[in-house]
């Protein structure tokens, strides 16, 4: 079994993506399943084949603790770290090839939090993946762009997993997809784009920033796709098939 760790901003797409990532492996031919690791969620778009909200009831944590919204997600979060080996087993059961994790709205409790990363690191699995969204809708300027990259590049210290970085929305974004994608692979024009936008304090730290970023073996580029028409799942597919299977693809 290989895992597939979802992370983003809130809103950015995580359980969409999980949904179509599930879509798009099954169609191929290979066994996926969903672990929804959201206790706070209502509605989701797929089946879960595993879900925390059978091991953790996030309103009546709120109730029987008397917690506000926040504090009950972080009861919830280490509620469910406490119940590892029962996850486990229950994954265990359904034994798939791909196991697509689906995480929480609020990254920081996710990521930062101890129990987020005792869960990334416990559950088992011969490969593990992460990948971390960029919302198409969020990025509207180069400084944006930076500000998120350095998100993601912190998520990645956290999780400690190879990550893949993905841009989505490019269904909604227009002409911006060009010009986040060229921020994206291009130092250069980056640093010219920020000039253009910001002056003063803002200007020396978001370039002081991306330098560090690159420094750092950020610069991976991104890639972009969208969960609506399902443009890039191919690229998508094929980069975590990098770090998966060594390379090999799912059958077509
Ligand atoms: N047009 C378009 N809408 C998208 C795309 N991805 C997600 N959405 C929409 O964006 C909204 C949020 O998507 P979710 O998948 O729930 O995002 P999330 O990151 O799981 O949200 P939280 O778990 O609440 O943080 C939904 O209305 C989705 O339909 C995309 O690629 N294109
Ligand atoms: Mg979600």
């Amino acid at each position: 079994m290989k895992s597939v760790f979802i992370s983003g901003t809130a809103g950015s797409g995580k359980t969409l993506l999980a949904s179509k990532l599930h879509e798009y492996y099954t169609k191929n031919g290979a066994f996926a399943a969903i672990l929804n690791l959201d206790p706070g969620v209502d509605n989701l778009p797929y089946t879960c084949d595993v879900d925390v909200r059978d091991y953790v009831d996030y309103v009546s944590v709120m109730q029987q603790y008397e917690l506000g919204p926040n504090g009950a997600m972080i009861m919830a979060n280490d509620l469910i770290a406490s119940k590892i080996d029962d996850i486990q087993d229950q994954i265990d059961r359904v034994n798939p090839d791909y196991l697509i994790v689906d995480t929480p709205g609020q990254i920081e409790l996710f990521a930062y939090r101890s129990s987020g990363r005792f869960v990334v690191e416990s559950l088992l699995a011969e490969e593990k993946a992460s990948i971390f969204i960029f919302d198409g809708a969020l990025i509207t300027t180069p400084v944006n762009f930076v500000s998120i990259a350095l998100l993601a590049t912190s998520i990645r210290l956290r999780l400690n997993l190879p990550a893949i970085n993905v841009l989505t929305k490019t269904d909604l974004i227009g002409d911006n997809l060009k010009n986040i994608l060229g921020w994206s692979t291009n130092m250069r024009a980056l640093e010219n784009a920020i000039a253009r936008e910001a002056d003063g304090d803002t200007f020396s730290l978001t370039t002081n920033i991306l330098r560090g970023l690159n420094l750092g073996g950020f610069a991976q580029g991104l890639i972009p796709i969208s969960n609506v028409t399902g443009d890039g799942f191919v690229n998508l597919e094929g980069a975590l098939s990098r770090i998966l299977n060594l390379g090999e693809e799912v059958e077509d």
